[in-house]
């Protein structure tokens, strides 16, 4: 499913319903539809030379991030700026992209995480892997809970790229449909170790490849990993990941067994989730307050963008691997 959009759209705000319907169908079924021409040029101009600064940055001590040697060299997790003017209404706050949010995961979603993907000239394969578990975890939970079997996603990713992803740049192999494998519902790692079987059911593996401007929607439990980029360019795509109302955990993940004060105070209050460290804290992105304008315009499709603003200066590349580019703290 590869859907243009038109510049109708963009003064709708909106893709149009039976796109919408299209690409949610492309998603619940190969994991994947790409929506080209909703990220505009000036945004493209403006962030690709702040990747790349900052991947000579982060490169020029030498050092592997924890993210590299956790899962491959090349591959970073890094933390885009989250101050004037280098946050743009037209990534953070798309009203199409918003529309597709919300077409898959319902009303009052929530953006949780804002990063960069980025795949630097030289890098390795990755080990296949998948980014969430499932929500709820056998067919007797999901029956429990009015899903079906296989349950839907309650995440999708965004995958935008800042210039043309190809093959030769590094599109992230994935293989479409495996999202809806559910032997590995119940699974402890994400990794898909030694099961030829899984693969050859699932194969053969394509590659995600997404024109400037365009963006990927996936369902991050479909399988995929990053491989090498054989330009002489780090590949610059930008990772955003909203997470359905449902989901009460500042990762983004659906957890069952919680208190029933930890739940009221969450559905009271959407700034407030569950904390890795135990226990309800506020769960939003943080952003300098020079981004405020980007976030201005209310969402047309009941979108939850999940920032706080603060004055302090906010280190992009400080947590970028394990926080989406920005601390998550007790509410002040
Ligand atoms: O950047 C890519 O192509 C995929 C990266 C990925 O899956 C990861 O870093 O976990």
């Amino acid at each position: 499913m590869h859907y243009i959009a038109t510049r109708a759209d963009h003064e709708a705000g909106t893709l149009p319903k039976e796109i919408l319907a299209e690409i949610h169908e492309a998603i619940l079924t190969t994991g994947y539809a790409l929506v080209s021409n909703l990220v505009s040029e000036e945004t493209r101009e403006l962030l690709l030379p702040t990747i790349l600064e900052d991947v000579d940055i982060v490169r020029a001590d030498g050092e592997l991030t924890p993210h590299e040697q956790h899962t491959g060299v090349g591959h970073l997790q890094l933390g885009l700026r989250r101050y004037a003017p280098y946050v743009r209404a037209d990534l953070a706050a798309n009203p199409l992209i918003e529309s597709v949010v919300e077409e898959v995961l319902g009303d009052g979603a929530w953006l949780g995480f804002y990063n960069g993907n980025v795949n630097c000239p030289g890098s390795t394969s990755q080990p296949l892997h998948f980014d969430r578990p499932y929500s709820w975890r056998t067919p007797e939970e999901a029956e429990a809970h009015g899903q079906s079997w296989p349950p839907p996603t309650t995440t999708l990713s965004c995958s935008v790229a800042l210039a043309e992803i190809t093959e030769e740049t590094g599109a992230t192999e994935i293989y479409p449909g495996s999202q809806r494998e559910t032997e590995v519902a119940t699974w402890t790692s994400n990794r898909l170790k030694d099961r030829p079987d899984l693969l050859a059911a699932w194969g053969p593996p394509g590659r995600m490849e997404i024109p400037a401007g365009a963006v990927c929607f996936r369902d991050p439990r479909m399988w995929h990993r990053g491989v090498p980029n054989h330009s002489d360019k780090p590949r610059a795509m930008l990772g955003l990941t909203y997470h359905s109302a449902l989901a009460n955990h500042w990762r983004g993940r659906l957890v069952h067994d919680i208190s029933a004060e930890d739940s009221e105070q969450i559905i009271s209050n959407p700034a407030l989730k569950l904390l890795d460290e135990g226990g309800v804290g506020d769960g939003r992105l943080v952003f300098h307050a020079s981004a405020r304008l980007a976030f201005a315009t209310d969402s047309l499709h009941g979108v939850n963008r999940n920032v706080k603003f603060v004055d302090e200066e906010v280190n992009h590349l400080v947590d970028a691997h394990s926080r989406g580019g920005a601390r998550v703290g007790i509410e002040e």
